[in-house]
């Protein structure tokens, strides 16, 4: 054990959110410090180095815009920028703002504890080490625990298998090798687009198809990229306005009130518009009206049908449990013509289920598929599994697992009553998961800083938010959340993973806010206003 060291703050996490924290609170002057689990910052993107890993959002609307300079400095390459660049931007970032020397590493908080009367937080360190924070914003992502799958003689395999988070640092070959991938999700149609063709003979063993979209990747040329930088203030103007924090902008025409034509001849333009055009330069209807829905979903059916070539194959990779835009939507590059390949194969695991591991490949209910490397892409224990993994008590002992055993509860994702002191940015019930992720972290992580900085100010050395403005959220996020179909879903967005305890078993857990971007920043500004009065300080 060594001797307790005290912080004003600590920020748990140093990805996207904990980098940009970590700034805003060391230029107020505080003394606060990053502690990371992983032995360098990055979070998300020092982790998933799996083939195919890149930005779903445009690459120039994910980095942060709180520094001109920084934003005249970049290049971002592609239009999606793959994972190493992502990282090596990040890396760029916090030496630019000389941040490393305020992080941590290898440092994983096990648990967390509230003392009343210090009016403190005590963190436990993996290892023993013991910390005291007045404060603790949690930074430590939406996606950070990955979900294995329970079969059989997982561990009997013996070649080569990785979860798509814990993608080894070395390159893994692929040349020659017999693949496996399982799920189907962002992450596995990534992989599956980039690693067919590489392998020698892939198989993807997919439980649920889902809805996917072109992304339309391109290089971004010195020239486009100036251009890009004259444009940021509208960019990022832009992004603030629109629901899912994108520049895609809605279309309020109304879908009943236009032709099938002019739908059609939108969603020919869309399908053709790089990112998530199709979702979210979309008609609004197709979000809640099961008629409009249904026509959209018919169109991209339409449109897989049209792309792969054997007709089973095509109906095999078209959703039937749920409409296009109700799950996140994964975007794809080549995907669907994938599957024209001699050497790749669908396994339908609901009609030939997966019963279990051997020690080379996986023997379905009806063939044993050889295999030297399996890429399980299995997805997360998503938005509320890294808080589970801390033991966080706060006042009278009680567990914040407990709290939210049934589903997080919070007021605007950023605090939670009976755990004072204690920030989250990208929190449960915030638009942080369901949104362009650094833009609505931008916004968190200024509140959060606005509100800390009003804290010293006054000389408020206890945050606790009131139980009915907690309750009022909850209400919100759920109002939202019953008005959309995606309520019927069975995606990461409404807490479902078969593979975590107690999230697939058909028991919605409301862990995301629908409002949009500009409604959820409005109730932001309203909670600021008139010095927080929905949260008790002293
Ligand atoms: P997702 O979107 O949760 O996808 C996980 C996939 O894995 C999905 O297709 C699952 O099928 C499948 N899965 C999970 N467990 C199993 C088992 N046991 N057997 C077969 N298939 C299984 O995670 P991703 O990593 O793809 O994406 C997460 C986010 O990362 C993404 O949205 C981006 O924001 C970045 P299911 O649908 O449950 O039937």
């Amino acid at each position: 054990m060594t001797d307790s060291q005290h912080n004003d703050v600590v920020v748990l996490g140093a990805g996207v959110s904990g980098i940009y924290q970590i700034k805003r609170l060391t230029d107020l002057g505080l003394d606060a410090i990053v502690l990371e689990a992983d032995e360098d910052l990055g979070g998300t993107w020092y982790r998933n180095r799996y083939p195919g890993a890149r930005f779903d959002s445009e690459s120039y609307t994910y980095g942060y815009s709180f520094s001109k300079e920084l934003l005249d400095e970049w290049h971002w390459k592609e239009r999606f920028s793959p994972q190493p660049e992502n990282l090596r931007y990040l890396n760029y970032v916090a030496d630019k703002f000389d941040l490393r020397r305020h992080m941590r590493f290898g440092a994983r908080v096990v648990g967390m504890s509230w003392d009343e009367e210090g009016r403190r937080w005590h963190l436990h360190l993996q290892g023993g080490e013991t910390r005291t924070a007045r404060f603790v914003v949690t930074s430590v992502g939406v996606l950070s625990i990955p979900a294995l799958p329970e079969y059989e003689g997982l561990d009997d395999f013996e070649g080569d298998a990785f979860h798509t988070y814990w993608w080894p640092k070395e390159p893994v070959p692929l040349a020659g090798r017999r693949a496996g991938v399982i799920g189907t999700g962002a992450t596995g149609i990534q992989v599956i687009a980039e690693i067919a063709g590489q392998v020698a003979d892939l198989t993807v063993f997919q439980r649920r198809p889902n809805w996917s979209t072109p992304l339309n990747n391109a290089p971004i040329s010195e020239a486009e990229m100036d251009g890009i930088r004259a444009r940021y203030d509208e960019i990022f103007a832009n992004c603030a306005s629109t629901a899912g924090g994108f520049e895609h902008l809605a279309d309020r025409r109304g879908f009943w009130n236009v032709s099938r034509e002019e739908r059609v001849a939108l969603w020919d333009r869309l399908y053709e518009t790089p990112g998530f055009a199709l979702l979210a330069g979309n008609f609004p209807e197709i979000y809640f009206d099961e008629a409009a829905n249904r026509e959209i979903s018919d169109y991209v059916a339409d449109r897989i049908r049209r792309r792969v070539n054997d007709p089973a194959v095509a109906e095999k990779l078209i959703p039937k449990d749920h409409g296009f835009g109700t799950q996140r939507l994964p975007l794809e590059t080549h995907y669907f013509e994938a599957y024209n390949r001699d050497d790749v194969h669908l396994v339908d695991l609901r009609e030939t289920p997966i019963e279990r591991f051997t020690s080379n490949g996986i023997q379905t209910s009806v063939a044993h598929h050889d295999l030297d490397l399996i890429v399980l892409a299995t997805g997360f224990d998503a938005i509320t599994g890294a808080f589970d993994r801390i033991r966080i008590r706060g006042t009278e002992g009680r567990l914040l697992s407990d709290k939210w055993r049934d589903g997080p509860s919070t007021y605007l994702g950023l605090l939670t009553h009976g755990f004072p002191n204690m920030l989250m940015v990208a929190g449960p019930q915030s638009v942080s998961g369901s949104t362009n992720f650094p833009r609505a972290i931008e916004g968190g992580v200024d509140w959060v800083t606005a509100l800390l900085a009003f804290a010293y100010e006054h000389g408020h050395t206890r945050l606790e938010v009131h139980a009915e403005a907690e309750r009022d959220w909850v209400e919100e996020v759920k109002r939202i959340h019953e008005g959309l179909l995606l309520r019927r879903s069975r995606g990461w967005f409404t807490g479902y993973n078969a593979n975590v305890a107690g999230h697939g078993a058909g028991r919605v857990r409301y862990q995301a806010y629908f409002g949009g971007a500009p409604r959820y920043a409005q109730f932001l500004a309203r909670a600021a206003a008139g010095g927080y009065p929905r949260i008790e300080k002293s």
